[in-house]
């Protein structure tokens, strides 16, 4: 039985029409570019929850979404059929990965054991599906925030039985991460943050979160889990303030809490937008300090404001964020590009879940592409080195080999006059550059 009703979504290249089609004109998944395949750069995930769970319900109003599943009216019968659904959409979407939270796969038991039952149930069937297909888990994490019990939080609860149960459901989701051999492990903290200042010992519970990260990489590595775990970043939503608030915070409490040599990160770009930040903003902090892990793909709206993970479909963005990804080689060591994207609450066919990711797919490779034409070019690079040129010799030289001290560049300095500090700087021509950038933009993607 088939449960979408669409052809198997084929590379047909640029300019066979304008309009969208139900093909990528410019993911073509085996072509060697820029030394590797284009599948092995950019490593597409379909995320379990946004694609097959997610109703389309926003804050005003319920799920809007038709789903081919939604005739199973018991909650494990669907959770299975779900399974089928998602195999036959990684199949004829053409992807290679795939992630999920544990609570997004099964219904939830009475206890601890029940859920565990459940969820085995469906993994079995999914571990069955990856023998016979080879699609392979980016990454799996736990769901530590839907459930009321985590109303104040999981690892950074108040109150310790919710503690306890956060660990003993992750220790779980770890060995399922393992059974299905999910490259990367994510935490991202949902409830991991306070409402309020006034009632919260934030020091306590940010120790409490790093113990909970501690003891989850001690237990992969006991089990003989071998995934890259990673944290993932959100300033607020849904608590007013998260505790991973950003790349560079987060990378503060990794260095604080001694977890930077096991722990990378997950960057996604909406959650950059949040805070304040661009997405390659975020990513070339984590590519700087050598933590990048793996990204989340999706975008923002500015007019909106909130989280609502839309497909990515901006190009300046996609040519951006692979801008980072081709200077480092990678994304990460085993990072790929998971479309943590949902369809807007209008577009609530089941095809729609195809016509995201083809725009999410295609805006990457075409950034892909671009990214690799401006690197070749070396457009950047050179703008970039010529502009600190004048730390290549003298005083540049002097100062970052650490030869000369406050009292050196005093007597270096102390004559120059106006003018010649004046032609000490130049001008950064920005505009030029953009115009640039547009010109690669248009110029790459019309070969
Ligand atoms: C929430 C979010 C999550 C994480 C995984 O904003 O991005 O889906 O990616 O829990
Ligand atoms: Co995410």
């Amino acid at each position: 039985m088939s449960y979408w009703n669409i052809d198997k979504i084929n590379y047909i290249g640029p300019h066979k029409s304008l309009k969208s089609t139900s093909g990528f004109q410019y993911y073509n998944p085996d072509e060697v570019i820029g030394g590797k395949k284009m599948r092995d750069w950019l490593r597409f995930s379909v995320a379990y929850w946004h694609t097959f769970d997610q109703r389309l319900v926003d804050p005003f109003g319920d799920g809007t979404a038709i789903r081919p599943y939604d005739k199973y009216s018991d909650p494990m019968d669907q959770a299975l059929a779900k399974v089928d659904a998602a195999f036959e959409f990684y199949d004829k979407l053409g992807v290679d990965f795939f992630a999920f939270h544990d609570r997004d796969l099964a219904p939830e038991g009475d206890t601890l054991r029940e859920t565990n039952q459940n969820l085995d149930k469906v993994v079995d069937k999914i571990v069955e599906y990856q023998k016979t297909t080879g699609m392979k888990v980016l990454w799996n994490t736990s769901n530590l925030f839907n459930n009321p019990r985590f109303v104040a939080g999981a690892a950074t609860s108040p109150y310790a039985d919710i503690f306890a149960y956060s660990a003993a459901q992750l220790k779980h989701s770890l060995e399922i991460g393992k059974r299905v051999g999910a490259q990367n492990y994510v935490f991202w903290g949902g409830r991991e943050g306070y409402e309020s200042l006034w009632n919260t010992d934030m020091k306590r519970e940010q120790e409490h979160a790093a113990k909970f990260f501690h003891l989850a990489k001690d237990y992969a590595k006991e089990i003989g889990f071998d995934a890259q775990m990673l944290l993932e970043p959100k300033p607020k939503e849904p608590t007013t303030h998260q505790y991973d608030f950003d790349a560079a915070t987060t990378i503060a409490f990794m260095k604080e809490y001694n977890l930077d040599k096991d722990f990378k990160l997950n960057l996604e770009g909406n959650h950059a937008n949040l805070a304040g930040h661009t997405y390659q903003h975020e990513i070339r902090v984590a590519r700087d300090a050598g933590l990048l892990g793996s990204l989340d793909a999706n975008q923002g709206d500015k007019l909106i404001g909130w989280d609502i993970d839309e497909y990515p479909s901006n190009l300046y963005e996609t040519v951006a964020a692979m801008y980072e990804v081709v200077q480092l080689g990678q994304i990460g060591p085993r990072g790929g590009l998971n479309f943590d994207s949902k369809p807007r609450r209008s577009s609530f066919e089941p095809n729609d879940l195809f016509y995201g990711h083809i725009v999410g797919m295609d805006s990457f490779a075409a950034g892909l592409r671009v990214a690799l034409k401006l690197k070749e070019d070396k457009v950047l690079e050179n703008l970039v080195s010529d502009r600190y040129s004048s730390y290549n010799s003298g005083i540049g030289a002097q100062i970052e080999a650490g030869k000369v001290n406050f009292k050196d560049m005093e007597d270096y300095i102390i004559d120059k006059t106006q003018a010649e500090l004046r032609a000490a700087t130049h001008s950064d021509h920005l505009e030029q550059i953009k115009d640039t950038i547009n010109h690669y933009i248009v110029e790459t993607l019309s070969k």
